[in-house]
């Protein structure tokens, strides 16, 4: 049966593509996407009690505590009751995944599983819009004048997590931490893998799966 309201989750490792691939999945259909990773940079920017605590985590490769993470999106999902979401980066802990369960549980989680040789070699072309959190790849995704973004002109970054050394701890904290989460949700028969090394590989059974719970709105197709 498809569903009016449907509470997604989108996991991966690191560079993965969840973000790139949700951008496509709200295109598509009526969902809004939640980023924890984009949450915690804007209360970086903000320079809030949070974001300054997260920053000292973050540029390790490390987790936020479970505890903030928690409390943090467990508010930003209170505003999202009414709507279809996509959640991407949280949980990445099964006690963050037991907390959202009892909070907002979901009914699918979509598991992106790109091998880490690629994602070494894609993240050092990332550059990120910091305030809508629109993602670029210098080859993969170029904006149409280099460094700037497309829609508002604004300068673009690199984020300070995807230097080499960070990117590889965070690629051990997700297989020690992150990991477990999808042993999680298969217990609950809820997981669906989508394995390839390319997005544009990935999107269109991710969209026909996605198809077969919520009505789409389009099917846009890229490459
Ligand atoms: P984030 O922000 O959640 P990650 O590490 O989970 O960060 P990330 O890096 O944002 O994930 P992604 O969203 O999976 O990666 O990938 P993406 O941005 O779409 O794609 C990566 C790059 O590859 C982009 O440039 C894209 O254009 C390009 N690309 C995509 N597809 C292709 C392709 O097919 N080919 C090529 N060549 N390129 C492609 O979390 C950051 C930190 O915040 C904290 C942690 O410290 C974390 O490390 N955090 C949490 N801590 C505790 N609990 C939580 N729940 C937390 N959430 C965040
Ligand atoms: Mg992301």
């Amino acid at each position: 049966m498809l569903k009016r309201v449907l509470r997604t989750i989108i996991m991966g490792p690191p560079g993965s593509g969840k973000g790139t691939i949700s951008e496509r999945i709200v295109k598509d259909f009526d969902m809004k996407h939640l980023s924890s990773g984009d949450v915690l940079r804007s209360q970086m920017l903000k320079a809030t009690s949070v974001g300054i605590e997260a920053k000292s985590f973050i540029d390790k490769g490390l987790l936020v505590p479970d505890d903030v993470m928690v409390k943090l999106m467990v508010t930003e999902l209170e505003d999202l009751k009414e709507d279809s979401w996509l959640l991407d980066g949280f949980p990445r802990t099964v006690p963050q995944a037991e907390a959202l369960q009892n909070n907002a549980p979901s009914d699918l989680v979509l598991n992106l599983a790109v091998p880490f040789e690629v994602i070494i070699e894609r993240i050092q072309g990332r550059w990120l819009h910091a305030a809508s959190g629109r993602i670029y790849h210098t080859e993969f995704n170029p904006p149409k004048k280099p460094g700037f973004d497309d829609e508002t002109g604004d300068p673009l970054i690199q984020r300070d997590d995807d230097k080499p050394a960070t990117v590889r701890a965070r690629l051990e904290t997700y297989q020690k931490l992150t990991q477990p989460v999808l042993d999680f949700y298969r217990s609950q028969g809820v997981l669906e893998e989508f394995v390839g090394s390319y997005s544009n590989e990935i999107w269109p059974k991710v969209h026909k799966y996605l198809a077969t719970k919520k009505e789409p709105m389009h099917f846009t197709q890229y490459g």
